[in-house]
């Protein structure tokens, strides 16, 4: 039987586990990514492993999210991240270089090797066939210094592309339409491998995009092919030799084939708040808008901004609309300037923001009261804009330009002729914003420069065999970490800073959840499907512990912070009816006894002490699961086996 493209890399990187889904398998990790979001807690994380240079082929550090510097906090972690990474051999990207996955695309990343970044998105560099996850930072961490990174081996679901995209059709609608049909729960569990003939229609830019929305679906990864059209971004970049081709045996099997034909495809829209929320664009025609933003590492590539500059060319957007652009990397921008394209850009009355995340994750730009903005993002979760009643809009860059011209939502074909747009053989390659690391002999002598906001990691908690807790928070579905643990130009500086970062734990549910679970010492939280969706941030797992959260009941969660609770010593429970959910009322008094005995068994009983009930739970933790759980996460379990 053949094997799957995804299959393929993961047998040639296999360090345990046997290949069949469902089962727990390690894998060696070529090269690893962080942000300054996360990174700054992956490194201190790293640091506590007493490891004196990093082990992968490669490790990069971005600085592309804090980058607005109100106070001394994001400053000082920059220069913390760039401290370590010189010191222990990690590649350091500089704020205003770029977007972590624009530019990991353009200058690092290899077709066939795998890569883990404390980002979620990092599943982009499947846009040149390698096999790219999100992660936790401190499974990052872990593979920086040498070790595995555990998953469960995924199903594979194959998207069978036929067809070519209409003019103002684009990878961000096929996005939206895997969305629609999907949902974003739809890919848990699986790898989504892109095939078939329309593959070839499709340039890297848009290849990334498409893997770069496939975490909006929850799935563990998305992957196309690597192929002739791969070869030819590689050599553009000046990295032809790092190409090889890939692709799944003929015969490989998958659990699923979906079939999309990209002629037939429309221009769609994802509405408020959640990306699989989709409908046509066309059909909200008429809505009026008062913010474009368009950037982010989904559509900030040259191919996209040369086609928005191309349509803003000679216009001017309407005086009512604000419209922002930020180019996903200084290659971008720099190449946008060089052919005129930026003037026009310039020209047409749009804000040009710095190479950095900005308005995606709140860093600026939030939207006014109420207001109604049209992002070409891949996020639209409420809150996540910095204004809490906007109403946030997914898009392409093409319905983009088109509601800033027009001051509402408008089918982009109305345009009239889409421009032909010609990508350059060669890209501008200036690596000057990425500095190398230190040779082993200088770094030694090197110091770590950390500022005041560093704050202590939260103490680990032991499991015993028997807990009592408070249910102190019952949440619905689809719980994004933006709900756990909001992000913003407020809040982001504050990632080295657990205690400070508490009082906005769940925020945007319940402001008052970070005094009650304080309060109870002890806590339980209860959610329902796919609890934990969207970013990796671990600080949606740290400040919960910190907060005394000793589990999570839900009806499902989300891979990444799954991985994310248990790394921190949080038990991540599911019902064993999903009907029990209704049965936990919020401020009831839960325990459960046996434990171990349990978690070994699989299966748990939550007795209700209010109600006097008992409620069967499931959990399926692996023999190395149930020891960090154990010994009350990963960094105590890493310390307790060394
Ligand atoms: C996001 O898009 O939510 C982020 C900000 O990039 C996060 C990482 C973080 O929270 O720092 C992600 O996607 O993992
Ligand atoms: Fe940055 Fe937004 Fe991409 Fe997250 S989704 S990495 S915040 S651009």
């Amino acid at each position: 039987m053949g094997l799957t493209l995804a299959q393929k890399i993961i047998k040639a990187h296999l360090v345990s586990g046997e290949m069949i889904p469902g089962n727990e398998i390690a894998l060696r990790i070529d090269q690893t990514l962080t942000q300054d979001a996360t990174g700054t807690m992956a490194y201190l994380e790293f640091e506590t492993m007493g490891i004196d240079r990093v082990r992968t082929e490669r490790s990069v550090a971005y600085i592309d999210h804090n980058t607005l510097q109100s106070g001394f906090e994001n400053a000082d972690d920059h220069r913390f991240i760039q401290s370590i990474a010189k010191k222990y051999g990690i590649y350091f990207s500089r704020p205003g270089n770029g977007i972590c996955h624009q530019v990991h695309l353009e200058r690092f990343g290899i077709p066939g090797k795998t890569l883990i970044g404390s980002d979620s998105h990092t599943p982009t560099g499947g846009g040149i066939g390698m096999l790219a996850f999100g992660a936790g930072g401190l499974d990052v961490a872990v593979a920086m210094g040498g070790g595995a990174y555990y998953i469960t081996m995924p199903k594979m679901i194959k998207v069978n592309l036929t067809g070519k995209l209409r003019p103002f059709v684009t990878a961000k609608d096929g996005s939206l339409e895997i969305l629609h049909i999907l949902s974003v729960k739809g890919g848990v569990g699986s790898i989504i491998e892109w095939g078939g003939e329309g593959v070839k229609t499709l340039s890297v830019p848009e290849r990334a995009t498409i893997t770069n929305m496939g975490t909006e679906l929850g799935a563990t990864t998305s992957i196309f092919p690597s192929d002739e059209i791969t070869r030819a971004f590689l050599a553009a970049e000046g990295r032809e030799e790092v190409y090889v081709p890939l692709a799944s045996d003929p015969d490989a099997v998958y659990d699923r084939i979906i079939d999309i034909d990209l002629s037939t495809l429309k221009p769609l829209i994802a509405c408020p708040h959640m990306p699989d929320n989709v409908v046509t664009v066309e059909s909200l025609k008429g809505t009026k808008v008062d913010q474009v933003c368009i950037g982010s590492c989904t559509n900030s590539s040259l191919l996209d901004l040369l086609k928005v500059a191309a349509l803003l060319k000679g216009k001017t957007i309407l005086p009512s609309v604000s419209l922002s652009i930020s180019p996903g990397s200084k290659q971008v921008l720099s190449m946008l300037a060089e052919c005129g394209a930026l003037t026009d850009i310039l020209a047409s009355g749009a804000r040009v923001l710095e190479c950095a995340c900005g308005p995606c994750i709140g860093m600026g730009f939030s939207p006014n009261s109420a207001g109604v903005s049209l992002r070409t993002f891949n996020r639209n979760f409420e809150g996540r804009s910095g204004t809490k009643d906007a109403k946030v809009y997914l898009v392409s860059p093409e319905t983009a330009v088109a509601a800033a011209l027009t001051g509402e939502i408008t089918d982009p074909c109305l345009l009239g002729e889409m421009p032909e747009i010609v990508m350059p053989d060669a890209f501008r390659i200036d690596d000057s914003a990425i500095l190398a690391p230190a040779d082993p002999e200088e770094a030694k002598s090197l110091e770590v420069l950390r500022g005041p906001n560093i704050k202590k990691f939260p103490d680990s908690v032991a499991w015993e065999d028997s807990v009592r807790a408070e249910l102190v928070l019952k949440v619905g579905d689809n719980i994004t970490t933006d709900h756990i643990m909001p992000a913003g130009a407020k809040i982001l500086p504050y990632r080295s800073n657990i205690p400070h970062l508490s009082q906005y734990c769940f925020g945007v549910c319940d402001a008052t959840f970070p005094e009650r679970a304080k309060a109870a010492g002890q806590s339980i939280v209860v959610g329902g499907v796919n609890y934990g969706q969207g970013s990796s941030r671990e600080h949606a797992a740290l400040v919960p512990l910190y907060l005394g959260v000793r589990a999570v009941i839900a009806k499902s969660f989300a891979r990444i912070h799954a991985a994310n609770l248990i790394n921190a010593g949080i038990m991540p429970l599911t019902f064993e009816n999903p009907e029990d959910y209704d049965r936990v009322e919020q401020g009831h008094m839960l325990s459960m006894k046996n434990v171990f005995a349990g978690m070994d068994e699989g299966k748990l009983v939550l007795v209700d002490e209010t109600a006097g009930t008992e409620i069967p739970l499931v959990c399926s933790f692996t023999e190395r699961q149930k020891a960090i759980l154990k010994a009350g996460g990963l960094l105590a379990y890493t310390k307790e086996s060394n």
